[in-house]
């Protein structure tokens, strides 16, 4: 029978709903993974719902994200998630081991399992044939618990892939190309499933990159089958056992097909401030640089950096210029070191961090006012730098190599002849520093170590029958968690404190609102299309929620967003008539009469009273989510409420 890959994993995983596109169908989760951003409040929600310890095969949590330690709350944070992974049954990657999406590449990533984050890049694991997903951390909660996860079915998408990367030209370039020509709204819906001649031309790790950032088209998941290149990355690994072979069968029906043909694509930058904001590195040729910046989920293997090693071997970096290097894991950082890649970078002036992901969510590494900064990062949202107005731009390693080297931005083909990295003679293989779980028994007697900045879950009131509120805030298109709620150095120590992060909850749209809204009952945020798209952190959900914003209505939702805010009771409505958006303005009393009666009876088109005058919405959930929202949120349901 005609199948796709991803058909396979989850025809083979499926244990609710059946594999119609846009119904809900429930998974058996084989991996979770977790990071310390999203992880805190994933392990207080794990918490609460009383299960002794995690029913996964695998359960990972990672320490990637803020590795500052500016003060005890982080360190507490960490401290947390060693003594939770201790007492629950995880796997932990102490700080310095590196960024989640590497290292679960690197020791756990198995063809034909699933896997879902809390982190929107989870997709990464897609490169080594997995089926994986950015979630919420309470769903990632609920299926450490053993639930199922709950996704609508989506479609796939066929990416054909021909010919081969040209010299100079890598994995970054590819993902570009496609943001440049499907948007950061184009895979929504969507799961990516490469296929053709092309696919055999790339390693697990350009695969892996690809993937990665499948998330800035707002796709579901991306996956690669499983071949020869799968294998010879786990035998590198010191894992062959865990490959097997997987590719679509017979003559799949993709219900789309988009061509790219390697040979025929040239360097790309995603220019300021949208992933999909794409031209050709020659046009934007000439922009003076001051920062570099190489890492990233996206782009700090031990290719990627032995690239850049190459290129600027017996170069120096331009003196306007800060190159900065985040090394994807410790084991990449070791094979670097012994291939001989680490003096080069520090000879030419790069400046060496540890293992993580540093200023890519704004722990560190902010550019000047006004200075522009090069990154091979995946995101370049408005301030997501940590500076307010900057001008972030994406490339590929080369592209970032050639830039540092002169100074601005530069295409990769003028530093002549391309290094070529074959596979390392000695490859050290690094686990040793990931704690295994530990035995029921001796689990059973950890102690879950708490800071003072660890407050516990908060409880949340039901639906009313009648909702009444005000709408507190208009937003545009695209507005991405990022403008939700900030990350930064500032803002992540507080992510395991709900009442101190909600202080940020939209200060970026407007440096007023908590303020304006505390103490005010419940409101209403109205937004444009691809609302929340980017982060999982489902902070951007439950801090406004704490707020007391009880609905949302906009022209479209982003996929991780929209279950987030169902998690946690907020009612997540689209414009029946997109032009009523324009008729919405803060300060507009609202009423959704009836509204939990009309939810629970299975309405999809709800009557909305703005100022008295009544327009519909729609309210396009399953059975399950519809009760979720009358109880005000999973946990509600999850604990039996
Ligand atoms: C991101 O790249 O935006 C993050 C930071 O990794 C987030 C997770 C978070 O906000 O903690 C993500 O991608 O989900
Ligand atoms: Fe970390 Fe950046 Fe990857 Fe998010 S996108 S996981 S912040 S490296």
């Amino acid at each position: 029978m005609a199948q796709t890959l991803v058909e396979q994993i989850l025809q083979a995983h499926l244990v609710e709903g059946e594999l119609v596109p846009g119904t809900e169908i429930g998974l058996r989760i084989d991996h979770t993974l977790t990071q310390d951003a999203t992880g805190t409040l994933a392990y207080l929600e794990f918490e609460a719902m009383g299960v002794p310890r995690v029913q996964t095969e695998v359960a990972v949590s990672y320490v990637d994200h803020n590795l500052m330690q500016a003060d005890f709350r982080n360190a507490d944070d960490h401290r947390f998630l060693r003594t939770v992974a201790a007492r629950y049954g995880l796997y932990f990657s102490p700080p310095g081991n590196g960024i989640c999406h590497q290292v679960h590449l690197e020791r756990f990533s198995a063809p034909g399992k699933t896997l879902i984050g809390s982190d929107s890049h989870t997709p990464t694991a897609g490169g080594a044939g997995m089926l994986a997903f950015g979630a919420g951390g309470l769903d990632v909660a609920l299926a450490m618990a053993g639930q199922p996860f709950y996704l609508p079915m989506p479609r796939v998408l066929g990416v054909r892939l021909l010919g081969r990367l040209p010299d100079w030209v890598s994995a970054k370039d590819v993902i570009l190309a496609l943001l440049g020509r499907l948007t950061v709204r184009g895979g929504r819906g969507y799961i990516l499933e490469y296929f053709g001649p092309g696919v055999k031309t790339l390693s697990v790790p350009e695969r892996a990159a690809i993937a990665n950032m499948g998330a800035e088209l707002g796709a579901t998941s991306s996956i690669f089958p499983s071949d020869d290149q799968t294998r010879a990355f786990l035998r590198l690994q010191g894992r062959e056992a865990d490959w097997r072979p997987l590719k679509a069968q017979g003559a799949p029906g993709y219900q789309r097909v988009e061509e790219v043909n390697l040979s025929a694509l040239e360097p790309l930058v995603a220019q300021p401030s949208s992933p999909d904001n794409v031209v050709p590195v020659r046009e934007a040729e000439g922009i003076p640089v001051d920062q570099v910046l190489i890492g990233s989920c996206a782009n700090s293997s031990f290719r990627d950096l032995m690239v850049v090693a190459r290129a600027l071997q017996g170069k120096k970096v331009h003196p306007r210029v800060s190159l900065e290097i985040n090394p994807g894991s410790r084991q990449v950082l070791e094979n670097l070191i012994l291939a001989g890649g680490l003096v080069p970078l520090l000879e030419a002036g790069a400046r060496l961090m540890p293992p993580g992901c540093w200023g890519c969510i704004g722990i560190g590494q902010a550019p000047a006012t006004d200075a522009v900064s090069v990154r091979t990062f995946t995101r370049n949202f408005p301030g997501r730098s940590g500076t307010k107005g900057d001008q972030v731009f994406l490339v590929s390693p080369e592209t970032a190599a050639a830039t540092a080297i002169y100074g601005e931005i530069t295409d990769p083909r003028r530093l002549g002849a391309a290094p070529r990295i074959p596979p390392p003679r000695y490859f050290v293989v690094d686990g040793k520093h990931l704690v295994p779980p530990l035995p029921p028994e001796e689990a059973a007697r950890v102690e879950v170590l708490r800071g003072p900045n660890i407050v516990p879950f908060p409880e949340l009131a039901p639906l009313p029958d009648t909702w009444r509120g005000e709408v507190w805030l208009v937003t545009g298109d695209n507005v991405s968690t990022d403008d939700i709620l900030p990350a930064g150095s500032k803002i992540l120590p507080l992510r395991s404190n709900l009442p101190a992060i909600s202080e940020f909850a939209f200060t970026r749209l407007d440096p007023e609102f908590p303020r304006r809204v505390k103490g005010r009952g419940e409101g209403a945020i109205v937004g444009g299309d691809n609302y929340g798209q980017g982060s999982s952190r489902e902070h951007a959900a439950l801090a406004p929620r704490y707020l007391g914003v009880r609905v949302k209505l906009v022209r479209s939702f982003a996929r991780i967003h929209l279950a987030n805010l169902i998690n946690f009771g907020i009612l997540p409505l689209t414009f029946e008539d997109p032009a009523d958006y324009a008729c919405l303005h803060e300060g507009q009393e609202l009423e959704l009469p009836e509204v939990k009666a009309r939810l629970l009876a299975g309405e999809e088109s709800l009557p909305l009273r703005v100022n008295g005058r009544e327009i519909r919405v729609k309210a396009e959930l399953t059975p399950r989510q519809r009760k979720i929202l009358a109880l005000g949120g999973a946990l509600n349901l999850a604990r039996g409420k």
